[in-house]
């Protein structure tokens, strides 16, 4: 169940191990074959030692608590390090490369004492794609190897692939808490706050994290590689890589459209995967909930592959009511992090059942009962479930060419202003309304409840060079695309009336909106024009069955010139923030939304 490093071909690969080996000094050195076995001799390791605890409830499934102060991605403390601060521009944390990594090897040094350094080949994507990548993750985290052997495509064919000179990502990672002789483990090792760092070297295709064990901070071949690094490769070699859902949409008469959709946290982007269309005839499936790498192919179209093999969801929210294809998709060989245990051995979290349990035992190893005033899982707690078992993955979620996007989605939550679906005039005003993507927060987030907060593309934590420079690559992406380019639509599902209520019902009912999308691809539906974008008439929505006030509709696709034109100044200070890098194509989109509002 292990590679025996004397069989690795790959000679820079052995000197890269060896090096971090020499600087690290682990006790032992473990190089992931990715086989079931692995998995199950890790697993057992960290349920004997107290680490995990196996879900009597749940086959094949294990719930780690985390430390308090380990609960989420630290932004904060992630670094795009460059030569010139420039290139990782105003938002991004920045350090010169040198100083960076003087910091850190100072850390890394002696960092693995006492523990297994486990040497993970990974591939983001298929194997047999073109347009995956691989990355090799260093760790002294078991449960980093057992959360990667899910999200990602861990083993020997990997290294097959990588040949004896093949290019990979580097990725170390360490929980940054070494053991003295004879010295105790805890059950999550991590370090404090000050010593946490997740940094990324977009110039060397490189990631250090040292700190935290927890999800993004430790599982790199997500938000660190896939995001990160892989946006500004991809700005290089010409593709695209964005925090997008992928889905499939099939019509009665058996046409298919992808949309690919960016939306902030908190917005329902796992719900949103996996949706349930609600009008007769229309079926969705699932091609990936979370990120989108995407290529032009010889067809001049726009190609999108998921990189992962799984999914890392929030947890808390999930609900047979709000996503019943994820609960389904997590009856077996999981890993829960930070949900609460009930009494028959089983997790449970806020909202995932009308009723909870009248005592559990909360994600920091209390006695709860819904009387303790505090919530039984953390608000970040997370599951990580193999795609493959989700009930309406789309049977081509792994073809290596990837699947042709014809609709982009931007969107955010608004209570107010923001209409229920508009279309985007062109490609220059999609990549204006992607560049302007806002969302209120809500308690999920860190910080005040409401605020607005300005998430280009979804990708402000994500972005791994100058945000303008990213506006400027989608425009060039516009331009080489042509005719071929996915419209691009914009929604806001969460739109609240002056008596607050939700004027949308959300869920399965959103499937309303995507046909409509889908029939303006197909020209088969009319728009009337506003000064914002293109948006659906009454009777051209498909309202087929659905209880909804007329007087409701008309404030969802109402505009309120007046707010707008308040929104036009925000604009202005969010584009004035990201700098003098902003594409003026994009900042006279501004003035022409002002005008046409002033019309
Ligand atoms: O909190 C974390 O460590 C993970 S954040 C995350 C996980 C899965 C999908 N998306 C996100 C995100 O922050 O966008
Ligand atoms: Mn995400």
């Amino acid at each position: 169940m292990s590679i025996d490093p004397k069989t690795i071909r790959h000679e820079h690969l052995s000197e890269w191990v060896n090096e971090i080996t020499h600087l690290c000094k682990p006790d032992k050195v473990h190089w992931c074959d990715g086989s079931v076995e692995e998995y199950e001799t890790l697993s057992k390791e960290m349920v004997d030692n107290g680490v995990a605890i196996k879900l009597r409830a749940r086959k094949n499934c294990l719930l780690f608590r985390s430390t308090a102060s380990d609960v989420a991605r630290v932004e904060d403390r992630t670094y795009i390090s460059t030569k010139d601060q420039d290139e990782a521009g105003p938002t991004n944390n920045w350090v010169h490369i040198d100083e960076l990594k003087k910091t850190m090897i100072g850390l890394y040094d002696g960092c693995m004492k006492g523990r297994t350094l486990y040497v993970i080949p990974f591939s983001m994507g298929p194997i047999n794609s073109s347009l995956s990548r691989i990355g090799i993750e260093i760790t002294d985290s078991p449960y980093v190897v057992c959360n990667m052997h899910i999200m990602t495509r861990v083993g020997t064919d990997v290294l097959e692939k990588l040949g004896d000179n093949g290019d990979f990502i580097y990725c170390l990672h360490s929980v940054g808490a070494p053991l003295e002789e004879g010295e105790e483990d805890v059950s999550w090792p991590c370090a404090p706050m000050e010593k946490k760092y997740v940094s990324h070297f977009p110039e060397e295709n490189t990631i250090w994290s040292f700190g935290s064990g927890y999800g993004g901070n430790a599982l790199l071949g997500k938000k660190c590689l896939s995001l990160r690094i892989a946006s500004a490769i991809a700005r290089r070699e010409g593709w695209m890589a964005e925090h997008m859902l992928i889905l499939r949409m099939t019509g009665p008469d058996g046409k298919c459209y992808h949309i690919g959709a960016a939306f902030p946290s908190a917005c329902g982007k796992t719900n949103l995967a996996m949706l349930q269309p609600t009008i007769p005839g229309w079926k969705c499936e699932c091609v990936g909930d979370d990120i989108a790498w995407m290529h032009i192919g010889e067809d001049g179209r726009l190609y999108a592959i998921n990189p992962e093999s799984g999914f890392f969801g929030v947890a808390p929210g999930t609900s047979y009511k709000s996503n019943p294809m994820a609960m389904d998709t997590l009856k077996e060989n999981c890993i829960f992090a930070n949900c609460a245990l009930t009494p028959d051995g089983d997790v449970w979290w806020e909202d995932m059942t009308t009723t909870p349990p009248a005592k559990a035992i909360d994600w920091k190893g209390r006695d709860w009962t819904p009387d303790s005033g505090e919530p039984a899982a953390n608000p970040n707690a997370r599951f990580t479930a193999p795609a493959a078992q989700c009930p309406v993955i789309c049977p081509d979620w792994e073809s290596p060419k990837g699947v042709p996007i014809d609709i982009f989605i931007f969107g955010g939550r608004r209570a107010s202003m923001v209409p229920l679906v508009m279309e985007a005039f062109d490609w220059e005003h999609g990549v204006f309304l992607g560049s302007t993507a806002a969302s209120e927060t809500t308690a999920a987030n860190i910080g005040a409840v409401g605020t607005l907060r300005r998430d280009p593309f979804a990708m402000k934590p994500f972005c791994g060079y100058n945000m303008g420079d990213y506006f400027q690559h989608w425009l060039n992406m516009g331009k080489k695309l042509g005719d071929k380019a996915p419209k691009i639509f914009y929604v806001n599902w969460f739109r609240k009336s002056s008596d607050n209520r939700w004027l949308w019902p959300g869920f399965g009912e959103n499937s309303r909106v995507l046909k409509w999308m889908c029939e303006r691809v197909d020209g088969t539906v009319t728009a009337n024009t506003t000064p914002i974008g293109l948006m659906p008439d009454k009777n051209s929505l498909d309202l087929c069955g659905l209880d909804i006030a007329s007087k409701d509709l008309e404030e969802l696709l109402s505009v309120d010139r007046h707010a707008w034109l308040l929104e036009v100044e925000d604009i202005r200070k969010h584009y004035g923030q990201i700098g003098d890098r902003v594409p003026d194509r994009l900042k006279d989109q501004i003035d022409k939304l002002e005008e046409r509002l002033k019309e």
